[in-house]
């Protein structure tokens, strides 16, 4: 038996990754008592077919919050332990046989091997958890050292993907890499909020006999969930953000001017969010820059949606999405698109089921960079495809702190890391998946020669139960 130790840095980076920043700031210094290992077990095919063959449980935004705000009690940090280990053992299946999937030499490629071989390592972790009751405090914090490592061991991901799929080009077509990665890269997003979500309560619950931190609460946060996110807040932090990438590279920065109504505020996941706007005014300012336009304003409007009502969304064929009255096709409101009916087929993996009347918003981000060309279009939402030249995106995947680091901009809020405004070409298609994951969408309205609008919707989560 293999066993893997666990060092400090494993838990103060999750502190520093994944909390939010108020609970960040509250509680660190963190201390341990010594080191811990993680036990692993021999992975088998069986295992695999095994757990494989379990459904695959649609996540809801509501199932993170259920089990109530931080501070939690013994028996509320237990039961979501246990809901998260229903769960993940049949994820980390499925991954690996649609990795396995996958041509032998695209698997052979030493990038894509290693993920494989990181969702082994995961695997073998969560194995001798399987099919068993975390029923102690003393087992839920060998359970959160689980979580934690499974967090930090798929960090890198995307990057590590990004530059397989780019090495193996020539044995695997386009559409078969976007195919794989719509759906590998969806099914990432759920299965790392679950784990994430469980550490986040664990952190932010009682004293644990090994931590030390400062118990104070952070209003309006469960977990890694916001019930009070206000977008315009996040698109003010984007923006700086991006502005001084900006003007990093072309020496200007176009103004963000935000409008509708700043003051909205509903629940959902910051970072989620901050992935995505951060994706979108990367291409807005590029766009803007490189059409000379940078004395145009960014325009950012904030509309609240109306509250859908459970009994609007019954459909039957697996259609989650909110039923929004379309009278005319042919007049159809191109921000109700934004919703998943035109977008690429979802799993049951990524479903939304609405339980109560769900509030949300769509955020238009509007810009006069010259819009995308008629030919350009029906490419932008497959994973690779820039219209950044070749030397720009071959050289944001060599460099420590590269474009593909903009990738990973999710793991570190704010993705402070992102020191390109392009040239991977993840930024539609991953910010599309963020949205899509929780019954939202991305809709993009190009009007060639002048600019481009993008409708970005998202569904937050109803009344949380207190
Ligand atoms: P990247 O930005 O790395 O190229 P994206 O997936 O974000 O990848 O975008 C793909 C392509 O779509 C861009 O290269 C660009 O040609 C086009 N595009 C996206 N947004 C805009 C925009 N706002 N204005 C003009 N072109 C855009
Ligand atoms: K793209
Ligand atoms: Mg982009």
């Amino acid at each position: 038996m293999a066993h893997v130790q666990r060092p400090l840095w494993i838990q103060s980076q999750f502190i520093r990754q994944y909390c939010p920043i108020k609970t960040r700031r509250r509680t660190l210094p963190l201390v341990t008592n010594g080191r811990r290992c993680l036990t692993t077990a021999t992975v088998t095919d069986n295992d695999i077919a095994r757990l494989a063959s379990q459904p695959l449980y649609p996540l809801t935004l509501a199932d993170l919050v259920k089990h109530g705000r931080p501070p939690l009690t013994t028996s509320q940090l237990l039961t979501s332990a246990n809901f998260t280990l229903s769960i993940l053992p049949a994820r980390l299946a499925h991954r690996i046989q649609s990795l396995r999937n996958l041509p032998f030499i695209v698997v052979s490629n030493p990038q894509i091997s290693k993920i494989h071989s990181n969702y082994i390592h995961s695997f073998s972790t969560l194995l001798p958890w399987a099919e068993k009751e975390i029923k102690t405090l003393e087992d839920e914090i060998k359970f959160a050292e689980v979580m934690a490592d499974l967090v930090q061991t798929h960090a890198n991901t995307i990057s590590i993907l990004a530059r397989g799929f780019l090495e193996a080009r020539k044995y695997i077509s386009p559409k078969d890499v976007t195919r794989f990665l719509d759906e590998h890269l969806r099914a990432r997003i759920g299965t790392r909020l679950i784990a994430e979500q469980h550490l986040a309560l664990h952190f932010s619950s009682q004293p644990h006999n090994d931590i030390m931190h400062e118990t104070e609460e952070t209003p309006g946060f469960i977990g890694v969930i916001d019930t009070k996110l206000k977008p315009a807040k996040i698109v003010q932090h984007c923006e700086n953000v991006v502005g001084e990438i900006c003007e990093l590279k072309y020496g200007v920065r176009p103004h963000v001017v935000i409008n509708g109504e700043p003051d909205y505020t509903f629940a959902h996941v910051p970072v989620h969010l901050e992935y995505i706007i951060t994706e979108l005014l990367k291409n807005a300012f590029r766009a803007t820059v490189e059409s000379g336009k940078e004395r145009e304003s960014i325009e950012v409007t904030i509309a609240p949606l109306p509250e859908i009502m459970p009994e609007n969304n019954g459909h039957e064929d697996g259609d989650t999405r909110p039923n929004i009255k379309n009278t005319d096709q042919g007049n159809e409101d191109i921000a109700s698109r934004a919703f998943t009916k035109n977008a690429s087929p979802r799993s049951s993996d990524q479903m939304l089921r609405l339980a109560h009347s769900t509030p949300g918003v769509t955020i238009r981000i509007r810009d006069r960079g010259g819009g995308i060309a008629p030919e350009t279009l029906p490419h932008v939402w497959d994973y690779s495809f820039t219209t950044f030249n070749d030397e720009q995106a071959s050289s944001s995947l060599t460099g420590r702190n590269s474009g593909m680091d903009a990738l990973n901009a999710f793991s570190g809020p704010g993705g402070d890391g992102a020191h390109s405004l392009a040239g991977l070409g993840y930024g539609l298609p991953l910010g599309r998946a963020y949205a899509e994951y929780f019954g939202g969408g991305i809709a993009v309205q190009s009007l060639w020669g002048w600019g481009t609008d993008v409708y970005l919707s998202l569904r937050g989560v109803g009344r949380v139960e207190e």
